[in-house]
């Protein structure tokens, strides 16, 4: 039996859905609440000993790490494959993944903190809030979010994210004026990796940032069109997250402007 341990708006484990309805796997849901501080408490870190989700569980045995989870689903379950046939796209596929997860992933989480979701810890009590951050494991992780709590788009890190994107959007647009897909010419675990950030981008009124980008945009409706969009990511919406990223991202665009011309 598969088991996913998973958030509804978690960009990762919208990864995750995406891949076991791509290959129309069955599995069991536990939900996590990530404002309740669930993904710190001692049993789940006991199988995620960073504190995040998603964790897969697969006949017991436990799986950890988004991309490492949709690479061992594709292994595990591999029809339809979800890489692509010749090793220099797969090796591409890989270049993205490991884009997302050692940039695209963080300064998303900036991008979507500094705008919106600092407002929903700033409503927190004081003495709530303090127990929040503190019990965030990585004290890495744990200064970045009280910065970003407290500062938003006036930190640092938000002048980061920007330029992170630009430069990410730029590269992707030229990639898709070349090639169909990300990887080559097919479908793959690139898209799936980055469906969820397309969708933040999205849900935070900011896709104005593809005005000249075209090729982002088709390729963001084709991902729409795919049945698995639905069972990734509209099935689990959490309307009032949506409801504030779609009131405060507006107030975002200026100031993501005023970055970009400096
Ligand atoms: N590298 C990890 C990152 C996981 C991650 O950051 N998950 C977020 C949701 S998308 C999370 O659980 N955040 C909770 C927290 O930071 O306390 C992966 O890809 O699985």
């Amino acid at each position: 039996m598969i088991e996913l341990y998973h958030a509804t708006m978690s960009t990762c484990a919208q990864k995750v859905r995406m891949v076991l309805a791509e290959k129309q796997l069955d599995w069991q849901g536990h939900v996590l609440d990530l404002r309740s501080s669930d993904q710190h408490q001692p049993d789940y870190l006991q199988l995620n000993p960073n504190g995040v989700v998603p964790t897969l569980v697969d006949d017991g045995q436990v799986v950890i790490e988004s991309t490492v989870i949709c690479e061992y689903l594709d292994d595990a379950y591999p029809e339809p494959s979800l890489k692509p046939e010749a090793a220099l796209e797969r090796a591409r596929m890989r270049q993205w993944t490991k884009r997302l997860d050692e940039i695209i992933h963080f300064y998303t989480g900036v991008l979507s903190g500094s705008i919106a979701f600092r407002h929903q810890h700033l409503a927190r009590p004081a003495d709530e809030l303090e127990n929040y951050i503190n019990n965030i494991p990585d004290p890495k992780r744990r200064a970045r979010q009280r910065e970003q709590i407290e500062h938003g788009m006036e930190s640092p890190q938000f002048a980061d994210a920007v330029g992170v994107f630009e430069s990410f959007l730029t590269d992707l647009e030229k990639r898709l004026s070349a090639t169909n897909w990300m990887a080559g010419e097919s479908f793959s675990l690139a898209e799936i990796g980055y469906t969820p950030y397309l969708i933040r981008l999205d849900e935070l009124q900011l896709w104005q940032w593809m005005d000249k980008r075209p090729h982002v945009t088709d390729l963001y409706e084709r991902i729409k069109a795919r049945t698995s969009f639905k069972a990734a990511y509209l099935d689990w919406r959490n309307d009032a997250f949506c409801a504030l990223m779609a009131e405060k991202g507006p107030d975002a665009w200026p100031k993501i402007q005023e970055v970009l011309a400096r």
